[in-house]
């Protein structure tokens, strides 16, 4: 009857709305954790460019990093995600810990996260997938190296280095030689300080712009 199948399209529709709100039966309201990006990020990032040298590749999350900064989104770091053959990018990550309430959104998480929804897998190192590959502005803190490992990435190359962000009072985290050499035992390639210049000139623009410095 239409009647009836329109009741329960409303109850549907309903519950849908109490679930979206984090309402639960109990009647206590748990929180949804939403990772979204600010909305300049199309206007910064060619999604169909073939990005084929690792400087074009570095430039990407450098530029993610700088839009950051400049319109007053979130830290001094920014992070990309590509297809390591054929050039494809696949995510942006921007340090989103302010904007989102967040301690864990980092640029390179952030990167994770939008890669692996982007192609529905928990790792990018699927058999069904092609090698991926980590660009980030500044090399990554204790967590995000962790989150490397395990993200399914074959490559990181990074930008400035960790003396660069602790000038600015930025806590990276237990970071050792041997936590590289894990990574690469594991058959994780990285190269270090490519473009460390550019790279650099983000992280005083932010020191210029007194941004917050959220885990000092
Ligand atoms: C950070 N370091 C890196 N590499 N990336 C981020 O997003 C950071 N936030 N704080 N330190
Ligand atoms: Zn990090």
């Amino acid at each position: 009857m239409a009647g009836s199948i329109s009741a329960r399209a409303i109850s549907d529709r309903e519950s849908s709305v109490r679930r979206h709100a984090g309402a639960t039966f109990s009647g206590m309201t748990h929180p949804i954790v939403h990772v979204e990006y600010p909305e300049w990020v199309d206007n910064t990032v060619d999604w169909n460019r073939r990005y084929l040298s690792d400087d074009d590749r570095m430039r990407v999350a450098i530029a993610v990093a700088r839009a950051n900064v400049e319109q007053s989104t979130g830290g001094p770091f920014g992070a990309a995600i590509f297809e390591s053959r054929s050039g494809r990018l696949v995510a942006v990550g921007m340090n989103a810990v302010v904007r989102l309430n967040n301690c864990v959104l980092h640029a390179e998480m952030m990167a994770f996260m939008m890669a692996q929804q982007r192609v529905a897998s928990y790792t990018l190192n699927a058999p069904s997938l092609p090698e991926h590959e980590l660009h980030t502005s500044c090399e990554p803190c204790a967590m995000c190296l962790g989150a490397t490992l395990w993200s399914g990435v074959r490559r990181v190359v990074y930008g400035a280095a960790r003396e660069d962000a602790s000038l600015l009072n930025f806590e990276e985290g237990p970071v050792f030689p041997e936590s590289y050499h894990y990574l690469e035992s594991r058959g994780i390639e990285i190269t270090r300080n490519l473009l460390r210049d550019e790279a650099r000139v983000v992280l005083e623009l932010y020191r210029a712009k007194s941004g917050k410095i959220y885990n000092g």
